[in-house]
């Protein structure tokens, strides 16, 4: 056990269906949006897309072998809609189904806890062509249909359940900012989709409550921490309202019931708020059982008259990663602290951290030290939330093995194990591999 964390501590890495499985159209998979997002031209760096991604599909196995090697004690990944239900409803595959059956009863032979995402943003693409997807309050309805079906086939295995990851990236990234599929602009629209995002989450957690006698169902979210570039109250209030964008309306709301109010009227104001129906935050604010926190930095904000929040994000002077992102383990204690006080004192799980280094594979070795580094910082983060307090459950790295990361195709390596592209796709496991499976083992 990791010196330090509690006895019961789950330790675990985080995948995604379409960064990893691959099989895309295979076994009566339907299409997703990103089965089509992937292949516009320009949408993902260098034409790559996950139609093969790292054959996770086939060779799930050998990644089992992995993670059993590794000394985990869970594992979290998420289930392709569109591979059990290929138009979103109606009609199962079987294929599909069996898929996760076969993974979820390995995992467990190895005493390994599953913790299964819901949406990991794949939408059957049938979906967003009948109506819209998630830019329609009716895709709560079928994802609560897709959600029932999924604790009835599991539920009595899977004790951990993740309604959605990421509704932030799923509406803004998705609707604003126009880098992930369907990759539109429209901030009405984005905050519509929010709304349904929420609305969907909700409706699960209610069927989750009806369906499934023992587990635990929660949400992950975008955890960012945020800073002011100066103390200047023009900058203060700025970081206010960009804190309650990025992190707020995805936390507070499902919490309390009510959108974080200054950027709420901000919104209403510029006749930008979606159609809020009756019940509808009532829905989206049934009770659930932790937070998934995935955190990989800081954004440090200042005041800026010409955007429509009065924000701008600005690129702070710390090492960064290859994303750009800066290395700040400080934020993920204080995003813990804050967290556990100002979103309800629920169980919080670290549902994804880790970073993008420029892996190099040599002599077939990968010696990832600056990896090896990150998670030591902000596996000391994590232990002085717990000592402080933070009711921390569980630490998910993100990632098991180089994936398909998502509009940076499959450049940004983030993975424990390093994948050879061009070698069959080969394992090997990273320098940072035995570091973390060492650690698990420290007493
Ligand atoms: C996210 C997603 C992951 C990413 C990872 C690295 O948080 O963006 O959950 O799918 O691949 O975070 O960016």
């Amino acid at each position: 056990m990791a010196a330090g964390f509690p006895e019961d501590f789950l330790w675990g890495v985080a995948t995604a269906a379409y960064q990893i499985e691959g099989a895309d159209l295979e076994e009566g998979k339907g299409p997703s949006i990103w089965s089509d997002f992937s292949h516009k031209p320009g949408r993902i760096d260098f034409g790559e897309s996950g139609d093969v991604a790292c054959d996770h599909y086939h060779r799930f196995t050998e990644d089992i072998d992995l993670m059993t090697e590794l000394g985990l004690n869970s594992y979290r990944f998420s289930i392709s809609w569109p591979r059990v239900l290929p138009k979103g409803s109606g009609t199962t595959n079987q294929k599909g189904i069996d898929f996760y059956d076969k993974l979820v009863d390995k995992l467990l032979e190895r005493e390994i806890q599953p913790i299964v995402t819901l949406y990991h943003w794949d939408l059957p693409l049938d979906l967003q062509a009948r109506f819209g997807g998630w830019e329609c309050r009716d895709i709560s309805n079928y994802f609560a249909d897709y959600s029932s079906l999924m604790f009835y086939r599991l539920g009595d295995r899977v004790k951990y359940w993740i309604t959605l990851n990421e509704p932030y990236c799923s509406s803004h990234v998705s609707y604003l900012w126009g880098e992930h599929a369907p990759g539109k602009r429209d901030l009405k629209m984005s905050l519509s989709v929010a709304h349904n995002l929420l609305l969907s989450h909700g409706e699960a957690v209610r069927r989750f409550r009806e369906d499934v006698k023992d587990g635990l169902i929660g949400l992950t979210n975008v955890s960012t921490f945020v800073e002011p570039v100066t103390d200047s109250k023009e900058d203060l209030r700025a970081t206010k309202i960009y804190d309650q964008f990025v992190n707020g309306w995805f936390f507070e709301t499902p919490l309390t019931g009510e959108y974080p109010s200054e950027l709420f009227a901000l919104f209403e104001n510029a006749g930008l708020t979606p159609n809020i129906e009756s019940e509808d935050m009532e829905i989206i604010s049934v009770p659930f059982d932790f937070w998934g926190v995935n955190y990989y930095t800081r954004n440090l904000v200042r005041r800026e008259e010409s955007s429509i929040l009065g924000t701008e994000v600005v690129q702070g002077e710390l090492p960064k990663s290859e994303m750009g992102w800066e290395i700040y383990p400080e934020g993920l204690e204080a995003f813990l602290f804050k967290a556990y006080k100002q979103y309800g004192k629920k169980p919080i799980y670290i549902t994804e951290n880790g970073i993008a280094c420029k892996d190099k594979l040599l002599n077939g070795s990968v010696d990832d030290h600056r990896r090896i580094e990150y998670l030591r910082q902000h596996f000391s983060a994590a232990l002085n939330a717990i000592k402080g307090g933070v009711d921390l459950k569980g630490y998910f790295v993100w990632t098991l093995m180089d994936n398909f990361e998502w509009a940076r195709g499959f450049s940004k390596r983030f993975g424990l194990v390093y994948v050879d592209y061009n070698n069959d796709l080969r394992r090997i496991p990273k320098k940072s591999f035995e570091y973390f499976r060492d650690f698990i083992r420290t007493m």
